[in-house]
């Protein structure tokens, strides 16, 4: 099934599902190498979300700010790459939704437990912003807010469930957007947490 969420952005519900288990393992892989850690704000605040990356660039943020970077700051390694299965998955996604020959050399992986939660903000990081976004959900609900071009803008509450994939382009590319706390919950496959990644192409 697939809903529009106005020009440019689409919901593929239950598009990840199938390949869901062996995604979460190629993730867990790189995250033996690349592990979690909650960053800080450039105002100094740790986030609530635990993060990490795959693929040739990492979005990290620090005091100094947001931005992408080829090795882990943690090992000093590369970031290691993007799960192959991952890769195919978001790259037929965003063909589905209308954004052929997309090639993402980041993915962020974002991680919540219960409470944990994202506020509103636009993804203005990535140099080419004609290239979508897609993201991948794993394991506990979310209330997806989805906001317009200016903060201030009404916010569109949407539930996101384990193996939707969401496709963010064209004119939603750079619509406000965030995650309400996440609610307690066990899910059988990814546990007491929320996994969601995000594939980009950042340079
Ligand atoms: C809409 N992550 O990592 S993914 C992020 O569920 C982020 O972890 C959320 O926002 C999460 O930056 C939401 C969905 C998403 C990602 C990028 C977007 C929606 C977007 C860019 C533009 C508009
Ligand atoms: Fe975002």
């Amino acid at each position: 099934a697939q809903e529009s969420l106005g020009e440019g952005a689409m919901i593929l519900r239950g598009w990840a599902l199938a390949d869901a288990e062996a995604i979460l393992h190629g993730v867990e892989q790189g995250l033996l190498q690349s592990g979690l850690r909650q960053m800080l704000t450039p105002g100094g605040r740790k986030m609530s979300v635990a993060m990490s990356n795959c693929g040739a660039w990492g979005w990290i943020s620090d005091k100094q700010g947001y931005r992408y970077v080829s090795r882990d700051p943690e090992t000093g390694q590369p970031w290691p790459e993007i799960p192959t299965l991952l890769l195919r998955m978001a790259q037929t996604a965003a063909a589905k939704a209308g954004f052929a020959s997309f090639i993402p050399d980041a993915c962020l992986v974002n991680v919540y437990v219960p409470g944990a939660r994202m506020s509103l903000h636009q993804d203005k990081d990535e140099q080419d912003m004609g290239a979508p976004i897609v993201s991948v959900s794993l394991g506990l609900p979310a209330t997806f807010l989805f906001g317009g071009a200016e903060r201030r803008d009404q916010v569109q509450r949407i539930n996101i469930e384990h193996g939707d994939v969401l496709v963010w382009g064209g004119p939603a590319r750079l619509r406000y957007h965030g995650i309400a706390p996440v609610k307690m919950g066990d899910h059988p496959l990814v546990g007491e947490r929320r996994l969601n990644l995000t594939l980009r192409k950042a340079r």
